[in-house]
């Protein structure tokens, strides 16, 4: 079977991670005796959103892909949710010292990341060439692809103004009132190679990330919104949203800010087109019949994913929909 997921960071890396781990232990729909070569196309494609991507200190910084290849290589650290664990910062002291704004959090080791990526992106490499490179160096066999080649940047627009997406989350901690939402360049930005394959899944799964800063970035480059909505295999969303509020970040302040309301069935409404499936959580059970009134399928479960033993069983109940 295969598999895609459309992602953000964190939600988008947890579900990842369980995907990965519940298609690795069970890969074959036929019996078979051979174990599958360890080269065999992956049966787990990972769309990942650029929204958020940025430039520090000259390096091309890519923070959603990062957050779902380092959780695919087990390298990531689980309670930031972003960034290497065991980091050490000595490059970021040096930095400030040398008059840097340090105010992004950069490791050493993450620093190598963007040292590599930025290299290989002005040598001409696309971003989707680069990532898999980078990916396959740490050992993460799905695909993981970003959302597009081109330049496509979130912009939030707040009471003070237009600002960049990482002056937003990181600068201002995610403090301000998300009035509405840019995606520079998503008019023109073409789908990096593999991204409207991979909708033809058999099964296309949206992940809990966050449905404004994650997946409507995404879903704005040319053409993606039009394969989900076609697209022939079975089409699950995961609500964010548990129990009215969001596990992390900023998802709940903007579901209220942009009108929506805030909870399991608001997303739904958001995704009501697109999905074939609403997954909820057991605390939300009491939405099923409302989330059911918009024509969608409903599944009820714990959606608290926690470690990778949750992670995988949340993942396998998705692949029992497909
Ligand atoms: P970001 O790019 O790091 O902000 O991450 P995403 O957009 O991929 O995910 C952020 C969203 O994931 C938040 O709205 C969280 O509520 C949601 N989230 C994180 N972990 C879980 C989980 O275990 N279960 C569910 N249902 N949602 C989660
Ligand atoms: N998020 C923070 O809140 N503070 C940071 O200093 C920070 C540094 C950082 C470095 C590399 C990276 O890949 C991600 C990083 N993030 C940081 C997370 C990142 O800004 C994400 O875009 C947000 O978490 C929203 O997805
Ligand atoms: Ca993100």
């Amino acid at each position: 079977m295969n598999v895609t997921l459309l992602a953000g960071g964190v939600g988008g890396a947890r579900l990842a991670h369980g995907l990965d781990l519940a298609l690795r232990a069970a890969p074959a729909e036929t019996p078979t005796t051979a174990p599958s070569a360890p080269d065999a196309s992956p049966a787990l494609t990972v769309v990942v959103n650029v929204g958020d991507d940025t430039e520090l200190h000259g390096l091309a910084i890519s923070p959603d892909i990062d957050t779902v290849v380092y959780t695919l290589a087990g390298l990531n650290d689980e309670d930031r949710g972003w960034g290497l664990r065991g980091e050490s910062y000595a490059t970021l002291a040096a930095l400030r010292e040398l008059g840097e704004d340090t105010w992004f959090t950069l490791g050493d080791r993450d620093l190598a990341t963007h040292i590599v990526r930025t290299a290989r992106l002005r040598r001409g490499d696309p971003l989707s060439a680069v990532t898999a490179q980078l990916a396959r160096s740490m050992g993460v066999l799905p695909h993981i692809v970003p959302a597009t080649d081109d330049h496509l940047a979130t912009l939030v627009d707040t009471p003070s103004g237009r600002i960049g997406f990482q002056e937003y989350f990181v600068g201002r901690q995610h403090a301000d009132a998300v009035l509405g939402l840019h995606f520079e360049g998503a008019d023109a930005a073409r789908p990096a190679p593999g991204v409207l394959d991979a909708l033809d899944a058999d099964l296309v799964v949206l992940a809990p990330s966050n449905p404004f800063l994650s997946i409507e970035p995404l879903l704005a480059v040319r053409g993606v919104r039009e394969a989900l909505a076609t697209a022939r295999g079975r089409r699950v969303a995961v609500s964010p949203i548990v129990g009215g509020q969001a596990i992390k970040g900023p998802a709940a302040q903007i579901l209220e800010t942009l009108g929506h309301e805030v909870s399991a069935l608001g997303v739904a409404r958001i995704y009501a087109d697109l999905v074939d499936v609403m997954v909820i959580d057991e605390r939300d059970a009491n939405l099923a019949g409302p989330v059911a009134d918009l024509g969608l399928a409903v599944h009820v479960t714990d959606t608290v994913m926690g470690g990778p033993p949750g992670r995988e069983r949340l993942a396998r109940e998705l692949l029992a929909l497909a």
